[in-house]
């Protein structure tokens, strides 16, 4: 969705049956108080930094971006809607296209 569109959309929190049937399809990420999570490990700080590089151009273009840090070859992501105050598609629409770009 482009960002404009992406500024005007936006979703309620999901339930917690939609957050259950969302997380079926995300096996790598953790529910952690209201975030989605997932660590991510590299060969050294370049590739680590590349990938972030990749994150945060999906993050641009859905207006969605990550709570996240870094260190030498490592990557943690966190996932929520800071503007619905909770978890939404936004959310694990993301996470999925995060893990696609290992694919
Ligand atoms: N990212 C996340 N993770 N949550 C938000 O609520 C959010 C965002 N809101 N990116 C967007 C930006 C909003 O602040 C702008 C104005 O669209």
């Amino acid at each position: 969705m482009p960002a404009i569109l992406a500024r005007m959309v936006r979703p309620k929190p999901c339930t917690s049956s939609e957050i259950a049937e969302r997380m079926q399809r995300l096996p790598r990420w953790t529910l952690t108080e209201g975030r989605v999570r997932r660590e991510f490990r590299f060969p050294d700080f370049s590739r680590a930094f590349s990938f972030m590089t990749r994150v945060a151009l999906l993050a641009e273009k859905a207006d969605h971006h990550p709570d996240w840090s870094n260190g030498y070859g490592r990557v943690t992501i966190e996932l929520s809607t800071h503007d619905a105050g909770g978890l939404t598609t936004l959310d694990f629409d993301l996470a999925e296209a995060i893990d696609r770009l290992e694919a």
